[in-house]
């Protein structure tokens, strides 16, 4: 068995993960730019469907008219000549200086009338190359200290830049949605919308919340120390899961981007066995940085990494689903009583307190002393995994 990406498995990298060149807060870059067109061609000799941007991927801030339009053309070519795909784009409102203090949420009003307007540049350019989720990460949307940011005030703009963002798109016809990316923390203290829940609560208050979804990143929630595949779960469940970053985390630390597969390997079986079975039919976006280790062969190893690992969990996760072992096991357990309504059709509160057998004939002693089951269902999973 030696699994091949094909478009068909809808794999898509940002530039910015294959052209990392390893900067770091305590190190220089250790491998050279990377030619946008080349990390497509790459990209597509591996198997990979799609390519993502930031705008300053594509085009340095500071590029003159010309430069840009020579830019933006020879990535079209690269597209054109590979077939690769642009399913997203997002825009950098983190690394110039200018967005010390964040972004859409900036102190200082004229910061954030120049991110909306640097965003919206760029969703014009996204909506060119055919892309349909734009995400959103705050990166610098966030403080170090109490006093130096009003939450709700934030909240307020935040919101207000969302509205407009969703306006626009409406008005000039964009086939896109929008989809917010949490993260607790890094490059700023403490980050606004810091996990999968916020940003669900949060896109409620919005003109449009239609237009918005969440884009969950692997390591993100578990720097959190949170459950990624239930944090999924819960934005599939809410109809959101428009986008996802996959990558690898061990845990609580500093946001590590390990190539997908890497860090909590049971927490990304579980994760594709749910992307496999719970409807979500979007792009499977690796967001990962190879390691400043690596030469450039190391870099295109750890992009089919990612995707190798996918595939292999993949057969994984439909080997345990496939398992009349498995089957008996899940009824063991009773998932199958979960998935039954804890109350008839249509019934009232009268009725359930009428219902002698759920309280007064109830014997709790007895349903107490049931047995769960659930260390032998993880077994078999453990087992299928580990390709047992
Ligand atoms: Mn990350």
């Amino acid at each position: 068995m030696d699994p091949r990406p094909t478009p068909e498995d809808r794999f898509s990298f940002g530039l910015w993960t294959v052209g990392w060149q390893g900067r770091d807060p305590f190190g220089d870059a250790t491998r050279a730019p990377l030619d946008p067109a080349e990390a497509v061609r790459n990209l597509a000799g591996l198997g990979a469907w799609g390519v993502t941007f930031h705008d300053d991927d594509l085009v340095p801030p500071d590029a003159a008219p010309a430069e840009r339009e020579r830019r933006i053309t020879d990535f079209r070519r690269a597209l054109d000549a590979t077939g690769m795909t642009v399913p997203m784009a997002t825009t950098n409102l983190f690394t110039h200086p200018v967005f010390k203090d964040g972004a859409f949420t900036a102190n200082d009003r004229d910061v954030r009338r120049f991110a909306l307007r640097k965003t919206l540049r760029n969703i014009d350019l996204a909506a060119e190359l055919g892309a349909r989720t734009y995400v959103a990460w705050g990166g610098r949307e966030g403080a170090e200290s109490g006093a130096a940011k009003s939450v709700p005030d934030a909240l307020d703009r935040l919101r207000e830049a969302f509205d407009l963002l969703g306006a626009y798109v409406v008005e000039q016809g964009y086939p896109l949605r929008f989809a917010l990316e949490p993260k607790p923390n890094e490059p700023r203290g403490d980050l606004l919308l810091p996990t999968v829940g916020h940003a669900l609560a949060f896109i409620e208050r919005l003109d449009r919340p239609e237009l918005f979804g969440v884009n969950p990143e692997t390591g993100h929630e578990q720097m959190a120390g949170l459950n990624f595949p239930h944090g999924v779960a819960q934005a599939l469940w809410a109809g959101k899961l428009f986008h996802i970053d996959l990558n690898g985390q061990h845990g609580v630390k500093y946001d590590q981007d390990l190539r997908f597969g890497a860090g909590d390997l049971r927490a990304a079986f579980w994760l594709v066995d749910l992307l496999e079975t719970g409807g979500y039919q979007g792009p499977r976006h690796f967001d990962f940085k190879p390691p400043r280790t690596e030469d450039a062969s190391g870099v295109w190893e750890s992009a089919a990494g990612c995707m190798r690992n996918y595939l292999l969990l993949r057969e994984r996760a439909a080997a345990f689903r496939a398992d009349p072992r498995v089957h008996a096991a899940l009824r063991d357990s009773r998932l199958d009583e979960l998935a039954r309504p804890t109350l008839d059709l249509g019934e009232t509160p009268a009725a359930l307190l009428a219902d002698r057998t759920a309280y007064e004939d109830f014997d709790v002693t007895a349903a107490a002393e049931r047995g769960m089951a659930f260390e032998r269902l993880d077994q078999l999973a453990m087992d299928h995994l580990l390709g047992v």
